[in-house]
């Protein structure tokens, strides 16, 4: 019998620094679906994430926490498997590298090199930047400062070991150059004209300005470089280096590692020069996707501008989160999260488009014929056109999965599910129902269910929970592979039952208010990166036990600006029953519009005249794609709410205090 096709994927290994969020899942979903997808096209699957444990900017963070620097990534790899646990993430297997068997392998890997020659020790005189733990040349500095991470770099001298990295330069270009090694096509110039081209020196490869990390055997007060601890996770999960390796022989090389686009320097030139080294194959492709910005901004721990996974899939569940990172942002580019759009995948695609045809499919099979449906003799003609768009799913799939388009392949299922929801428009089965015309109603009522059927079994790899409900509405089992299973007609007859909503649907004004809230407490609640004001603060002040008991100082009052304004027109926003539209005179020849969720209380045309107290200084933001630049002070209590307005009346623009 022939052994199953292997496909070995990974995600790079996260370092347990901060908080996680949605920008760590992105990487981890994608890769996750990827998994399923080869599960069910009947390969040997070796899915491997796991966690990034040592290194300075840790042993920094455990300080400052009070705590050990292993009580300290234990707290956080805790939280990150609960993670994947919540996001049903199919790993198998999840790397640390404070793992006993992966720290012995590293070692014995730095041995290896340091025998061959690969690795010697020299001294170091150059400039370091310490957060990024890196050394430079003048030359590759940005403005005097870290390229990197664009802070201050220190003159430092030191003795330390060195990876001949130099000697490989030319295997590495020409992998780069003139194979497919790395995706996208994009990011080879990149590395070629940025780093490859201006010449590769030996990279410094052990550290003695801290000890959190795998010390060089015999010589006390160096450890091993980050990055070379980290990369080599992606063998040593196998077993590379530990005396049981057949998980090594059986998955290596790697069929799909995928990166984010800031990491592509190390996965592109320095891990395949180090496994060149080790005289090991490489990876068959390396993928850098782009990442997942916040109001243009990268996503990221240190900048505190993160939306908190664990709040999103705890208010809408497995399926939405997913769903929003696999279909929104194309691998290969930045994109913008934005509440809205998770909003709108959410209620147009997951409630409308989906959650319709299984309520609609379903019932109508029950209501017509007790759920018991059987495959007609022969499809009528008429069916073809849409037979031919339920089997075209399955190379569609094939094709873009192929290229990672996994977007794209969303898109397609998605595709048909609006296809088929056309068709019930077209076929209206209830008048033929009423018509009494029981073979076609049939005939048109068992296309739907297996359009819902291929349709779901497509949906296996993207989503984790409706599909199933799909099947057991359906009355089948849940497939495990693909095969003979996106193919139209495969089920004699169906005996379907109840369909439950999938998917409640949202009120987006509502669910947008909560959102734009996640953001701002995580904000907040951000680490403040060392050496900052914030960061530095003693604990225990009075001001800082104040804070904590939710009592804020004047100067936090005074950041709010506070005037009045006069109301110059009002109108209802359409489409909403709870916003009216406000063009309020603030004074000075200047006007503003703002947006409030009063019209449950005011007429609109009771307005003009009125003063009124604004919130100035709020950052402006966009409902029903207008933008509201600022915020009404309102009372309320229950079911009561009252405009506040200064008793006298005000000239516009008075401050308030
Ligand atoms: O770099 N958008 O760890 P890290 C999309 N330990 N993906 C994002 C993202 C965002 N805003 N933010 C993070 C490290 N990621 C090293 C890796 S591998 C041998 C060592 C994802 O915690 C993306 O995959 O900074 C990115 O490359 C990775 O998290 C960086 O995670």
């Amino acid at each position: 019998m022939n052994a199953k096709k292997t496909y070995y994927i990974t995600t790079p290994i996260y370092y347990p620094s901060g908080k996680w969020h949605l920008g760590h899942c992105y990487t981890t979903v994608g890769c996750d679906m990827l998994a399923r997808y080869k599960r069910m096209r009947g390969y040997d699957v070796f899915y491997l994430t796991g966690t990034d444990e040592h290194g300075q900017k840790i042993e920094k963070r455990a300080a400052e926490a009070g705590v050990t620097p292993q009580a300290f990534v234990d707290g956080l790899v805790g939280e990150l498997k609960d993670l994947w646990k919540r996001l049903d993430i199919s790993y198998d297997k999840y790397i640390r590298t404070t793992d006993a068997y992966h720290k012995a392998a590293v070692s014995a890997i730095f041995d290896r090199l340091l025998k061959k020659g690969d690795i010697y020790k020299s001294k170091y005189s150059g400039l370091y930047c310490t957060p990024c733990e890196s050394f430079w040349t003048k030359s590759q500095l940005a403005d005097g400062k870290c390229p990197d991470c664009g802070r201050e770099v220190a003159e430092t001298e030191e003795e330390c070991y060195f990876f001949r990295l130099s000697a490989y330069a030319d295997r590495v270009k020409k992998l780069l150059a003139e194979t497919d090694f790395l995706e996208p096509k994009s990011r080879v110039n990149e590395m070629v004209n940025n780093f490859i081209d201006p010449g590769l020196t030996d990279l410094a490869v052990s550290r003695s300005s801290f000890s959190w990390g795998i010390p060089v055997k015999n010589d006390a007060g160096h450890v091993i470089y980050v990055w070379i601890d980290a990369l080599s996770n992606y063998i040593t999960a196998l077993g590379y280096a530990s005396g049981d390796d057949g998980l090594f022989k059986k998955y290596w090389p790697a069929d799909l590692q995928m990166v984010g686009k800031e990491i592509v320097r190390f996965h592109s030139i320095i891990w395949p020069a180090l496994l060149m080294a080790l005289e090991l194959p490489l990876p068959k492709k390396v993928c850098g996707h782009g990442l997942l910005l916040l109001a243009g901004d990268k996503m990221s721990k240190s900048k505190g501008n993160v939306i908190d996974p664990f709040v999103l899939v705890e208010r809408y569940g497995i399926d939405p989160v997913r769903y929003y990172l696999l279909r929104e942002v194309p691998f290969g580019s930045d994109g913008t999260y934005s509440g809205e759009a998770f909003l709108h995948l959410f209620n147009q695609d997951l409630c409308n488009d989906l959650g319709n045809l299984v309520k609609r499919t379903v019932a109508m099979s029950l209501q017509y014929f007790g759920g018991r449906v059987v495959r007609p003799e022969k499809p009528d003609p008429a069916d073809a056109g849409f037979i031919a768009a339920v089997n075209a799913l399955d190379g569609k799939l094939e094709a873009l999965i192929d290229k990672l388009l996994i977007n794209r392949a969303a898109e397609e299922v998605f595709a048909l599910i609006g296809r088929a929801n056309k068709y019930i428009d077209e076929t209206k089965p209830w008048a033929l129902f009423k018509e009494k015309d029981t073979a076609v109603l049939s005939r048109v009522i068992y296309n739907l269910l297996e359009a819902l059927r291929v349709a779901a079994a497509a949906l296996l790899p993207f989503l984790t929970v409706a599909p199933k409900r799909i099947f057991q509405s359906l009355g089948l089992a849940v497939p495990a592979l693909f095969a003979g299973e996106l193919v139209f007609g495969k089920v004699a007859a169906y005996q379907t039952t109840n369909a439950e909503a999938l998917f409640p649907r949202l009120d987006i004004e509502r669910e947008l208010t909560f959102l734009e809230d996640i953001i701002a407490k995580a904000a907040a609640n951000s680490v403040k990166p060392a050496g900052t004001r914030e960061a530095d603060k003693q604990p225990g002040t009075q001001e800082e036990k104040a804070m904590e008991e939710g009592v804020i100082t004047i100067d936090d009052f005074m950041k709010v600006r506070l005037v009045t304004a006069r109301v110059l027109a009002c109108e209802k926003v359409e489409k909403s029953d709870k916003l009216l539209k406000s063009t309020l005179d603030i004074g000075g020849g200047e006007t503003v519009t703002v947006l409030s969720g009063i019209a449950r209380w005011y007429d609109p045309a009771e307005l003009p005249g009125k003063d009124v107290v604004l919130v100035k200084n709020l950052a402006p933001r966009k409902m029903r794609g207008i933008e509201s630049q600022g915020m009404l002070l309102c009372s309320s209590k229950g079911d009561r709410l009252s405009l506040v307005c200064p008793e006298k009346g005000a000239e516009p623009g008075s401050e308030v205090r």
